[in-house]
């Protein structure tokens, strides 16, 4: 069986009528087990290469990890083996095994415009200026980048920023937009000053409610009278001693990709509030009403609702802190084993404003779990480092998932959390495919 698009609007279109196409699966309705024997089973295994052990703990629909489409190759100067999911704007994303470093290198760090990206020479950190206003600010001030260099307190944090996107490939009905995988997520290094303590001596109005971001892209229909994104977040969480004004990425200037010269780093909440090209900042007296704040951008059903339903505008609620989530980074999907040894697994967690506090893994389609090593993170709002060595009973096609727990108690679910209208925050178990041989 080739890996393609092909399988993936198959089991789209209805996962029933894949499963009995492809393998002649049926679910069990009181189960959602695939009971998957006979004839479609040898399918399966022969897609596969492998017999699979745990066959009777294979979920119903489940596309084998070892079918999902494979990356293809592309090039963006600079980026290193991502895959590119839509060139106007430019968006792409990391393979899972490629985010294996603690600190994620700028080669391996997803990208997401909205719009144009500026262009902008390397001399163009020397006259940049940050210009700051609103109505809960007395008077407006222009900061340059050098002053935030000089005047303030440096410092160097790990922050995730994952597109509340991010795996959205996987809903159905399926969503617009770009169809992330699981790669839109990244943890590097940030350096910068804190916002909290250029807004402090600002004096910021009690009647101050949300501080956005403007940035210096244009709006890609080349329409200078519209912005490709504004967006915002409530005053504590710009306060809080995270939050940065980031001119470093991994002790270089920002990448232009990455919103070079100055950047607002928001760790834990959905990227898309870490405004790049950052020119000026607003103070609002309310929730912020720019481009990509109102309607259904980055906003969620209130209350659950059945996948594909109608939902208004008004029963919408704006995404903050992202969902605990891990990701494998060690093997490689698709890799095969001796299954005399032990095989090393490996991968990060986080959980937006919160931490992990355990991490499990399992190799029977989630029937048992196996608690991993789980470290503790570089600061917070940095992910998490999770370590398991794993043995299979026997030879044959396994699935290794990951799941954390945050320190709410809350889970990851196993194969995919409530469906919503835009397809966000997906935050299912990773699974990499692994064949073990005798
Ligand atoms: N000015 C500006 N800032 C932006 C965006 C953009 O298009 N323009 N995209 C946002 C979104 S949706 C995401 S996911 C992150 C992506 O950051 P990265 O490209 O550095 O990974 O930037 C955010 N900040
Ligand atoms: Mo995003």
């Amino acid at each position: 069986m080739k890996k393609t698009v092909g399988l993936h609007a198959l089991y789209r279109s209805s996962t029933e009528i894949a499963d009995r196409e492809l393998w002649g699966r049926e679910a069990n309705p009181l189960t959602r087990r695939g009971f998957i024997k006979g004839s479609g089973l040898a399918a399966m295994c022969a897609a596969l290469g492998a017999s699979i052990p745990f066959a009777e703990h294979m979920p119903a629909g489940l596309i084998p990890a070892a079918l999902a489409d494979d990356p293809n190759d592309f090039s963006i100067p600079g980026k290193d083996g991502l895959v590119v999911l839509n060139d106007r704007p430019i968006n792409a994303e990391t393979p899972a095994h490629l985010l294996d470093d603690a600190v994620t290198p700028a080669s391996r760090v997803f990208v997401r415009n909205n719009g144009v990206p500026p262009k902008l020479g390397p001399d163009a950190a020397d006259n940049w200026t940050l210009r700051i206003e609103g109505e809960a600010l007395d008077a407006p001030v222009s900061l340059s980048l050098e002053s935030l260099k000089r005047d303030y307190r440096q410092h160097t944090l790990a922050l995730v920023i994952e597109c509340a996107g991010n795996g959205r490939a996987e809903f159905y009905p399926a969503a617009k937009g770009n169809q992330w995988t699981t790669g839109a997520v990244a943890c590097p290094e940030w350096t910068g000053v804190r916002l909290a303590d250029v807004l402090e001596p600002l004096g910021i109005g009690d009647d101050a409610v949300y501080v956005a971001y403007e940035g210096a892209d244009t709006h890609l229909t080349g329409d200078p009278s519209k912005r490709p994104i504004s967006r915002g977040i409530p005053v504590a969480k710009a306060l809080e001693k995270e939050t940065l004004l980031a001119f470093a990425m991994n002790g270089e200037p920002l990448p232009l990709l990455h919103g070079f010269p100055l950047r607002l780093v928001a760790g834990g909440w959905p990227a898309s509030v870490s405004g790049k090209w950052l020119n000026r900042l607003l103070i609002r007296d309310r929730v912020h009403d720019g481009e990509k704040m109102l309607g259904q951008s980055y906003r969620v059903p209130c209350e659950p609702v059945a996948p594909g339903a109608d939902v208004s505008d008004d029963d919408m609620c704006i995404i903050e802190s992202m969902p605990v989530k891990s990701l494998i980074t060690s093997p490689r999907s698709g890799v095969t084993v001796p299954q005399s040894a032990p095989l090393a697994v490996r991968g990060h967690a986080w959980a937006g404003d919160f931490d992990v506090r355990r991490v499990y893994t399992s190799i029977d389609f989630g029937a048992s779990w196996q608690r991993a090593k789980l470290e503790r993170p570089a600061n917070r709002l940095a992910w998490q480092r999770f370590s398991a060595s794993v043995r299979f009973p026997a030879p044959g096609y396994y699935e290794v998932w990951a799941r954390a727990v945050d320190s709410n108690g809350k889970a990851q679910p196993m194969l995919l959390p409530g469906w919503n209208p835009r397809g966000y925050l997906n935050n299912a178990c990773h699974r990499v495919a692994v064949r073990v041989m005798a």
